[in-house]
């Protein structure tokens, strides 16, 4: 019983002393993912096998995410898209890849960068949702659930 209270003791000194370097050890290595998605969303297509996907990514981590492809089971083909106004017409390119900075929130909106889906597999009703899945850079994915708001949505 001493030996084991000697043992607590000297755990929770190691505790104690080593706690900053502990934390920051445990930031670093948390295995929980950098990249975070939040209000997923995109609009009903009524008659349309096309729609645009939005979606807030945030990078909490201290390195760079590339996000280098994005599929969707909903859809024969996804594609990051930007929409920008050039000489009064809203035109479309597609990026290869999409890089959030270390800390940086990137908003994927309505009249800037989306992600288009071609081919669904059925028109989208409000209330469904969809799945979204972003291919990163170092080889891992995240998966992303979308949901469908009203021609009107915002
Ligand atoms: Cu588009």
């Amino acid at each position: 019983m001493r030996k084991l209270a000697s043992v607590l003791a000297v755990a929770l000194a190691v505790c104690l002393s080593g706690w900053f370097a502990v934390c920051v050890a445990a930031d670093v290595a948390s295995s929980g993912p950098a990249l975070t998605a939040q209000d997923a969303w995109l609009r009903v297509t009524p008659g349309s096998d096309v729609a645009a996907a939005y979606v807030t990514l945030h990078n909490a981590g201290s390195r760079a995410i590339t996000v280098v492809s994005v599929e969707s089971p909903a859809a024969s083909m996804a594609m990051i898209h930007e929409t920008k106004i050039e000489g009064g017409m809203a035109r479309m390119r597609s990026h290869a890849s999409l890089v959030i900075a270390p800390g940086q929130t990137l908003k994927l909106q309505p009249e800037g960068l989306h992600i288009m889906l071609h081919g669904l597999a059925r028109p989208l009703s409000p209330a469904d949702s969809v799945t979204l899945v972003l291919s990163l850079a170092d080889g891992t994915s995240v998966q992303i659930v979308a949901r469908v708001r009203p021609l009107n949505g915002q």
